[in-house]
């Protein structure tokens, strides 16, 4: 598996990178994952696209973690990821919400610490690129993120309501949907210092169980 990484190869921050790890740890398949830099574009240009995650299983390629989700279900059925088409069809809304409200959400908080923790060949082409997408600095960007923190945590109630249900969003286990969270949660955790959450969040709760599971695969992983 091509993965994200920072200046230290060590630190792995991609969202979408670990939303994948956590799939792979749940169904107990063993992965050599490979640091990657955003300028390492030809090192994956057997994919046919520019973007990680991309796994390699024999000699089947694929990218893009909704579809290696997809593909891990398909080839290794048990314990499931989704539980059948209708979980499939509810965790692609909880994917969609993830990538439009959360990660848009948290890059605001977090945009300009990327910039340190990325590898020094990669920095202008972060700026550059992040800079053109949001249309002003990364300092700009992330400017006044103590005062936008009751706005961001607002955004939560949807997975704070189920978790007073239920222990994970999957149910009585984890499922793709508790990895596309704290998938997309291990992005401010492993790139920066600042929290997002207060400890007694339910949501902060619930991360904190998921960091423990499959053995503390994030709980271990490097934070800044
Ligand atoms: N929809 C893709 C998004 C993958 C993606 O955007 N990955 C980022 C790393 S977090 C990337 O490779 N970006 C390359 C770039 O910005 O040049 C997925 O779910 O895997």
């Amino acid at each position: 598996m091509h993965d994200l990484a920072g200046a230290d190869p060590e630190l792995r921050f991609s969202p979408f990178c670990w939303r994948t790890r956590f799939a792979l740890a749940h169904k107990g398949l063993p992965v050599e994952t490979i640091p990657w830099r955003f300028t390492e574009t030809g090192a994956i240009a057997f994919s046919g696209q520019g973007r990680v995650p991309v796994i390699r299983d024999g000699d089947r390629v694929v990218f893009d973690s909704w579809s290696i989700a997809e593909y891990l279900e398909e080839i290794c059925p048990t314990p499931a990821l989704f539980g059948g088409p209708i979980g499939r069809a509810h965790a692609l809304f909880i994917n969609s919400w993830a990538d439009a409200v959360l990660l848009g959400g948290i890059a605001r908080f977090i945009v300009r610490d990327l910039l340190d923790v990325v590898d020094p060949k990669d920095q202008a082409y972060f700026r550059a690129s992040r800079e053109a997408r949001f249309g002003t600095s990364l300092e700009q960007v992330q400017a006044g993120r103590e005062d936008r923190l009751a706005a961001f945590r607002d955004l939560l109630p949807p997975i704070r309501l189920v978790l007073r249900k239920q222990a994970w969003l999957g149910g009585s286990t984890p499922s793709y949907a508790d990895h596309i969270v704290a998938g997309t949660l291990m992005w401010p955790r492993c790139a920066s210092r600042f929290s997002l959450l207060t400890e007694d969040d339910p949501v902060a709760v619930w991360f904190g169980r998921m960091l423990d599971q499959y053995g503390g695969l994030g709980r271990g992983a490097k934070t800044p």
